[in-house]
């Protein structure tokens, strides 16, 4: 999957991208990202890129001719004249696990990040065919949330998580959230790791994941809960352990 990224901060996407699994990826050509400046397609002697918004009013607007022609070289270079592009912004739909595994599905996939205080309305009506924000709070601009949809639609590119730790079994697949973990050693400072773990009872030991896994939903996250298909049995495990 090739992830392209128009925007005025590449080394922040680069830097952000190439630790870790997302990183390991790109170096076994799972996935690829490319960062696109869009100060490279400034016409401006000054290299700008922004301008006063017409009717007044604070911050700068981004114009949008660098924006076109930094799209119209990605369009050149994977020889598409079609392109699914994301526009990273607070008033778009807000991201989740489904959409992450429907991008996952994309050959390539563009995003464009903002700054200032918005986007030219004309460049974004003629090149955008995703609106989408990662949750309700306002931050300076749209590289975060790209680097937080490329990390969660990369781990739903098969290959880039090892088999042993595949994402369909995990947090949000089934709209239960995650049992806890432990690990060496069995005590850490008086706090013991739960019996069933080390019993070696591999059925026990499900059980009480799966019902670890209702109680934090139910506590944490009761709107997820509504939504998860549950057997009869969790429904009455649920019953006969009331909120604590
Ligand atoms: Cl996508 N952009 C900005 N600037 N702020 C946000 C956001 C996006 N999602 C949540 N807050």
């Amino acid at each position: 999957m090739n992830f392209h990224v128009m925007t005025l901060f590449p080394e922040m996407i680069r830097n952000g991208l190439e630790e870790s699994i997302t990183g390991r990826a790109m170096n076994k050509n799972i996935i690829s990202l490319n960062t696109v400046n869009i100060r490279d397609f400034s016409q401006d002697k000054h290299l700008h890129v922004d301008d006063y918004p017409y009717g007044g009013g604070a911050g700068m607007v981004m114009q949008p001719g660098p924006i076109y022609r930094a799209f119209e070289s990605i369009k050149a270079q994977t020889g598409k004249d079609k392109l699914r592009l994301v526009y990273l912004t607070p008033q778009g739909s807000v991201f989740n696990q489904n959409m992450a595994k429907d991008f996952a599905k994309e050959e390539d996939l563009v995003f464009l990040c903002g700054h200032y205080e918005g986007v030219d309305e004309r460049i974004l009506e003629m090149i955008v065919t995703d609106y989408v924000s990662i949750g309700d709070y306002v931050l300076t601009g749209g590289e975060l949330p790209a680097m937080v949809m490329i990390d969660a639609i990369s781990r739903m590119v098969p290959g880039v998580l090892s088999n042993d730790v595949s994402a369909e079994f995990e947090s949000f697949s089934d709209n239960l959230l995650e049992y806890p973990q432990y690990t060496r050693p069995e005590e850490f400072m008086g706090n013991k790791v739960p019996d069933v773990l080390l019993s070696g009872h591999h059925a026990n030991i499900d059980k009480w994941r799966r019902e670890q896994s209702l109680l934090r939903t139910r506590k944490w996250r009761p709107d997820l809960l509504e939504k998860a298909e549950l057997t009869k049995k969790d429904i009455e495990f649920l019953d006969k352990n009331p909120i604590s």
